[in-house]
């Protein structure tokens, strides 16, 4: 059988009809000029951010947004992405439909190592107007204070390259023979900014677009740290005043389930389209994109993709981090300690439903002031709902990593909230025993990886299964005295860690009763 040809614009232009579930492109690729820097071009960017700013730029004819992909460690995407002129296919699947839409407003990959000067040089570029991010919640690098943590090398590599900036100095050239290597995605993003400010170029808006509270004060924070922390000088003051007066950091609130892209999925993509894609993306239908309308400058028109523009996000995000994100961990730690391989098994075992009900309805919902238009009720059950789409394979691996990172941000403020009302959330310290839980089984021979920027220190703080179930109260206070992860509120609440002791049970018996999944 001959293997099937690249998806490409070339390919693409030679294409006979593809099938009535197959959107072609709403942009002419080629046309397209740049205008955003993304960081962190993975499947959750190329689901949603991508897809609305393709939508909104066709709607308005616009061709200057297309957008210039940052990656991580890896040039992986770069590989996936680049020999398809950058186009690559979003496989939106419900229970009973699948359709395919090819997206085109991703222009081009850099990858750091090698392409530090490309984004430097697109950062700085009078035409290029935002950057976005999705580095996910460790990539912030953020020290317990909240400024960016200046005890990582990395940090200071690029504290280094962006004085250098400041000042002009010729830069060595890196590993692959490009300008010098950033190493942080806020050092390089800091560096093009520099650039810009250096150039004479104003007006830049900076949009997070990560799963944190307040996600664009949190970047702002970091940036305006790590340009306080440049060498005393007339340069840096200059920069850190034009930082102030041209940057804008608006929140925002995105919410589509991207499950990675299976084997499987690539097949019937190649099936429906009749070529083949490498840089296939896979989501659910729905989508959602909140964000704080406070730009310097010219953005796409996201509103005429769908996308709400407000001056309040807080409410959005309270709402969807502390209901849907919140409910995802529970799932995915419990799912996976229960035997479930993915969410929708999760979540189709009646046990883990009614509990996962009972904590939002018990502990999350008192916390929550409902946006204009939404029942808080009604979202719930739209939730599950989704979590139960059969035709994702969103495991809970997937959504049981980075427990660390994530506990603060989807979980512990509704605890400290619950606690300072006087109640104890003992829905929530389920949650939090459930991730002990799996934090242990991951020490045993044989047991599951814990992918955690911090797992080693989770792993020897946790001891073992045998010491959680002999010792309960003795490892949920060490897990709890963490204070990478537990702020001093919730970690010295005894009601607290009661409860999670006492949650411990449930957890083992479920544990116990091992589900196929
Ligand atoms: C998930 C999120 O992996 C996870 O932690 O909870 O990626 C979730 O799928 C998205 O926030 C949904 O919008």
């Amino acid at each position: 059988m001959t293997a099937a040809l690249r998806l490409s614009s070339e390919t693409l232009a030679r294409l006979q009809r593809p099938g009535t579930a197959v959107e072609l492109p709403l942009l002419t690729a080629d046309e397209l000029s740049l205008g955003i820097v993304h960081f962190g071009i993975g499947a959750f960017h190329r689901a949603h951010q991508a897809v609305y700013t393709e939508r909104a730029a066709a709607a308005e004819g616009e061709t200057h947004w297309g957008i210039l992909g940052v990656t991580g460690r890896t040039d992986a995407v770069a590989l996936q992405l680049q020999p398809q002129d950058c186009l690559y296919g979003v496989l939106e699947k419900s229970a009973s439909d699948t359709r395919l839409q090819l997206v085109s407003s991703v222009r081009d990959v850099a990858w750091p190592r090698r392409d530090s000067e490309q984004v430097v040089a697109t950062l700085a570029a009078s035409t290029t107007h935002l950057a976005t991010l999705t580095i996910t919640e460790k990539g912030y690098l953020r020290a317990p204070d909240g400024r960016i943590d200046l005890s990582l090398p990395a940090v200071v590599h690029d504290l280094a390259l962006i004085d250098a900036e400041l000042s002009g100095a010729a830069l060595e050239s890196g590993a692959d023979g490009g300008g010098a290597a950033s190493q942080t995605p806020i050092g390089l993003l800091v560096r093009g900014l520099a650039r810009r400010h250096r150039n004479g170029v104003g007006a830049f808006s900076v949009v997070s677009c990560d799963n944190m509270v307040d996600n664009g004060g949190v970047t702002r924070r970091l940036v305006e740290s790590l340009a306080a922390a440049l060498p005393a000088g007339a340069e840096a003051a200059a920069f850190r005043r034009w930082l102030a007066a041209s940057v804008t950091f608006p929140s925002t609130m995105v919410d589509r389930i991207a499950p990675a892209t299976t084997d499987a999925d690539r097949a019937e993509a190649l099936e429906l389209l009749g070529l083949q894609d490498d840089a296939l993306v896979v989501a659910e239908p729905f989508s959602q994109w909140v964000i704080e309308d406070d730009f310097a400058g010219p953005r796409p028109a996201w509103q005429k993709a769908g996308a709400i523009l407000t001056e309040d996000v807080a409410p959005y995000e309270m709402v969807k981090l502390r209901t849907l994100n919140a409910t995802h961990s529970l799932l995915a730690w419990l799912g996976a300690l229960s035997g479930h391989r993915t969410i929708a098994s999760a979540v189709g075992d009646e046990r883990l439903r009614a509990l996962a009900v009972g904590v939002i309805d018990d502990d999350i919902l008192p916390t929550l002031t409902a946006p204009a238009g939404i029942d808080l009720a009604e979202y719930r059950d739209s939730v599950l709902e989704r979590f139960a789409n059969p035709s994702l394979a969103h495991t809970t691996a997937q959504v049981a990593m980075d427990g660390s990172q994530k506990l603060p941000v989807r979980i512990l403020g509704t605890v400290a909230d619950r606690l300072a009302a006087g109640a104890t959330p003992r829905g929530l310290a389920l949650v939090v025993a459930a991730w002990i839980g799996y934090v242990a089984a991951s020490t045993a021979p044989g047991g599951h990886t814990l992918d955690d920027p911090i797992a080693a220190q989770l792993q020897s703080t946790v001891g073992s299964e045998t010491e959680l179930r002999e010792h309960p109260d003795a490892v949920v206070g060490r897990m709890l005295a963490l204070p990478a992860v537990f702020p001093a509120e919730v970690g010295d609440s005894l009601a607290f860690r009661e409860a999670v002791v006492a949650q411990l049970v449930t957890v083992q018996q479920l544990t116990g009763s091992r589900a196929t999944g």
